[in-house]
Parts: C-alpha cells; structure tokens; sequence
C-alpha cells in the first residue's frame, strides 16, 4: 500500500468519455420517433459527413465496430495473401486479417516511436506480399511518408489502423486520408466513442464504394447483392453518441491535454520513468498516458503495475506481450520473437495511466505519488 489513502473505487484505464448526455438522449428520442434505428439512418449519415469535415477527408463509412472496419478494409483494398503489421498493437489488427484467411507478418517497430519501423517492412516483403497495415499507436502517427514510398515502390496496398488516433494529425494533416485507407474504433474506450463503433474513412471513390456495400452484405437494392459483404452497419444509436461526443471533442482534448502534462511533470523527479511525449506542434487526442519503465529503473514495470493495482489504479499493461506471443500466431511462428527485439524490449517497458474525462489533477498526483514511492522506496 502506498503512504496516501489507495482510491475508494476503482481508477480505470479506458473510462468512456461520456459528452453532453442531454444531447444523447435527445438524439436518440428522435431515433425513436423515426422508429428508424439502424441501416444507413440519418444520425449515421450525418455522423459520417460531421467526421468527414472533422477529419478533411472525402468518404466516411460509418461501422459497428473498429475490428469489423478492418475487415472491410482489408477486403476493400483487394488484399489477400501475407499483410505485414506490427505485433506490437491490439490482437484486432492481426485478427481481422486471419479472421479473413490472410496471412499477417510481423514487422519490429522503432523503439522510439512505437510504430512500424520502414525498414523492418522492407525486409518483411516476399512475393506472396500485397499489402501494409500501419498502426497509429498511442494516437502518434506512423511514418506515414516512408510507409507510402515502399507501398508505391512494391505496389502493395496500404491501410492504417488509426483506432488510436482520431482527431490527430501527421505533418499538419489530419489522419484519416493517408494511405489507401484508414480505419478507427470508436469503442467505448476510445477518446471519440460511439458506444461501439468503427469507421472506413479514404480519399478514393471506388474504395468508398465498396466498403459501403460491403457494410450491408453487398446489397444495391432490396433484392440485389453485387458483392461479399457482412453486417457492419452502425446503429442510430451508435451514431447518437458519436454525434454528442463530436460536438464536444475539443472540450475532451483539453482535459486529456492537461493530464498528460500533469503526469509528465509528475514523473520528472521520478528516476527511470519517463512519460512517452506528444509533439506538440501536431494535433493529438492525448488519450494514452503512456509511462515507459527503463532498464535502469529500480523497480520492474510489473512491480509498479502491482503496487498501482494494490491501490485500486488499474493501470494496463497494453500491449504486451505482442501479439507473437499469442494464439493462434505463437504456434503458428515460434521463432517471430527472433526477428523483433525492439517489439518485446517495448512491451516489456510500459504501463498505460489512467486519463480522460473522469480523471483528475488530484488523481494524477495520487497516482504519481504511488509509482514515485514504488521506485524510490524500492
Ligand atoms: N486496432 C487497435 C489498435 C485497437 O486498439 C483496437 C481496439 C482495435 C483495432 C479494434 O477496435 P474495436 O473492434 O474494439 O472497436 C480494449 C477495447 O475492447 C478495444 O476496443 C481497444 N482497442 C483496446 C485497446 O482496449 P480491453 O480488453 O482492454 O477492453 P475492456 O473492455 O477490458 O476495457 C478496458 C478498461 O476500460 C476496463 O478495465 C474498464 C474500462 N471500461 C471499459 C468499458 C467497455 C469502462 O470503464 N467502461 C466501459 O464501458 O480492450
């Protein structure tokens, strides 16, 4: 236990953001009204052209959840084969392309970016190779440029998982229209959530319209289906939380933006432990409060991450251990740990900090008090 009173209840990484609720349910009365609650329905369509604007970019399609975004993606994009991504990112992004029948290779990341490392990709590409997945970790944006050049140079699709990374930008340019394609989760957990939720967004007509039919199982007209397709359709209540949570995202970046700062001063007098920084002259949702624990701390990261536990702060241990080092890809490839040293040095160093709407300067320090008594009372 730590020397300050541990929290009453339990302090949560992922606490959903929840906006202007009033406007929620007024939202959704109206759904109710309409007795019009899901496919293509006018919050839905709405919320797409709302985000669209927000993110500069020509096509929103709107789904019912980040995973099911990539799978539509993934098909939108004609991929097949061997995909390379990194392991170093939620077990969805790997998934989704198993889950398809594709074969997801790992590539290692930059230990200082946490993203795929171009590099890496290039050795990663065989014949078999048609496409790239690049994961906006953390909501800091990949190498967008140098994953386009080696996309272009192999003619390989490319797709970014942005699920971390609504509302930021990359070189002064939102995200959201890099690459053949990017998708995002609005899952409850996310800065900007829909409950559940997902969307497609792209620049390219024929890759928009695609994904769209494919959202409602191909279908163009009642009775005619012109393609594969699933159910990926979003709810209008889905959308009647993005609308609400929209119309106050900036208030949402401002909490998470002085979180961030408060746990990065908080951690300075703390030896070994650094607050992974945000530049700051891009946009960035602040989302991720990420403290990485170096080799020359006094303490391991599982060790603060126990102490934090002991005090009712459920900090996460996102995203270890790579998802090589789960099923089905660690039967499947034994040795990938071999080909990505920066992967696990990484995913054995961090701990992801409680933040967002819920969380508080007085929290903060409590929180940086227990990790700052972990280390120097070790
Ligand atoms: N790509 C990337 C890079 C992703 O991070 C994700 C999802 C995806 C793709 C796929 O998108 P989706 O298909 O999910 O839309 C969570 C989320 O389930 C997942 O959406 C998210 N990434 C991932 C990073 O985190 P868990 O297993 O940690 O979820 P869960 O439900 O345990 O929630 C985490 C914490 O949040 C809990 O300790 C409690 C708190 N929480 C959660 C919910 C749902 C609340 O306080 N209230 C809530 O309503 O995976």
């Amino acid at each position: 236990m730590s020397s300050a009173a541990p929290f009453g209840s339990p302090l949560h990484v992922g606490q959903p953001n929840i906006g202007n609720r009033d406007r929620f349910l007024e939202l959704t009365a109206q759904a109710l009204d309409r007795r019009w609650l899901t496919n293509d329905g006018p919050l839905v369509r709405d919320l797409e052209a709302r985000i669209a604007l927000y993110l500069g970019v020509k096509h929103c399609v709107a789904v019912v959840n980040g995973t099911v975004a990539l799978e539509i993606g993934i098909r939108a994009l004609g991929m097949s084969g061997e995909v390379i991504v990194p392991s170093y990112t939620f077990v969805a992004t790997a998934h989704a392309l198993r889950w398809l029948g594709l074969v997801p290779v790992f590539a290692d990341i930059d230990p200082t970016t946490h993203a795929l490392d171009p590099a890496a990709v290039r050795r990663a590409i065989t014949p078999a190779t048609t496409g790239i997945i690049g994961v906006h970790l953390w909501g800091r944006p990949a190498p967008v440029l140098e994953l386009e050049s080696v996309a272009r140079e192999h003619d390989l699709a490319l797709m970014f998982d942005a699920a971390h990374a609504f509302g930021v930008s990359s070189g002064g340019r939102m995200v959201g229209s890099f690459g053949d394609a990017e998708i995002f989760s609005f899952h409850a957990t996310k800065f900007f959530n829909s409950i559940e939720g997902g969307a497609i967004t792209t620049d390219d007509d024929e890759v928009a319209r695609r994904a769209r039919l494919m959202r409602n199982f191909g279908f163009v007209a009642e009775d005619t289906v012109v393609s594969d397709g699933t159910n990926g359709k979003m709810s209008e209540i889905s959308a009647a939380m993005g609308i609400a949570n929209l119309e106050v995202v900036d208030d949402i970046i401002r909490v998470n933006r002085r979180n961030h700062a408060l746990y990065t001063r908080e951690s300075e007098d703390i030896p070994g432990v650094t607050v992974l920084p945000i530049a700051d002259d891009e946009r960035s949702n602040y989302q991720y409060v990420v403290l990485m624990v170096d080799e020359s701390c006094a303490v391991g990261r599982d060790e603060i991450i126990g102490r934090l536990r002991e005090n009712n702060v459920l900090a996460r241990r996102y995203f270890w251990p790579g998802c090589h080092r789960m099923e089905p890809y660690r039967t499947l490839d034994p040795r990938a740990s071999e080909r990505l040293p920066e992967t696990e040095r990484v995913a054995d160093r961090v701990v992801v900090l409680p933040t967002g709407m819920n969380v508080d300067e007085d929290s903060i320090r409590r929180v940086m008090s227990i990790v700052r008594e972990s280390v120097v009372g070790a």
